[in-house]
């Protein structure tokens, strides 16, 4: 039996529907979808810890971190489990999304369900900017939009 999870993510203009997907005890989880509405080039797209909208995106709180790492990008040793780069938006403002990543997981500690899914409204710089939120956030700006990760109907 796989693991199959979803995320509808809602913003004032930002929007999209994401889709996870782990087989059983594999290594990895797909990630997949679109977002659409954002501006053309890159958005920081990260996993954060609560599936807590009540005050918006601010309610979910910072990045998922269950191994009290810094932030990086998806393929560095050291990055939140939540870290999943950036995603690419062309000049119609939709990004396609198809990461496979080996850090998170649909199950146990690392689990994202129950979680929230957000895109922002800038670059993540993967914890190389400079700047003094670099190692907490990538200094992805604004949230566009968020949603909750949940288990998908079959
Ligand atoms: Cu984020
Ligand atoms: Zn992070």
């Amino acid at each position: 039996m796989s693991v199959d999870a979803v995320c509808v993510l809602q913003g004032q203009v930002v929007s999209g529907t994401i889709y996870f997907n782990q087989a059983a005890n594999g290594p990895s989880v797909t990630v997949s979808g679109e977002v659409k509405g954002l501006t053309p080039g890159q958005h920081g797209f990260h996993i954060h810890e609560f599936g807590d909208n009540t005050n918006g995106c601010t309610s979910a709180g910072g990045h998922f971190n269950p191994t009290k790492q810094v932030h990086g990008g998806p393929t560095d040793a050291v990055r939140h489990v939540g870290d999943l780069g950036n995603v690419t938006a062309g000049n119609d403002g939709i990004a396609k999304i198809n990461i496979q990543d080996s850090v998170m997981s649909l199950t146990g500690q690392n689990s994202i369900i129950g979680r929230s899914l957000v895109v922002h409204e800038g670059v993540d710089d993967l914890g190389k900017g400079g700047h003094e939120q670099s190692l907490t956030t990538g200094n992805a700006g604004g949230r566009a939009a968020c949603g909750v990760i949940g288990i998908k109907k079959q």
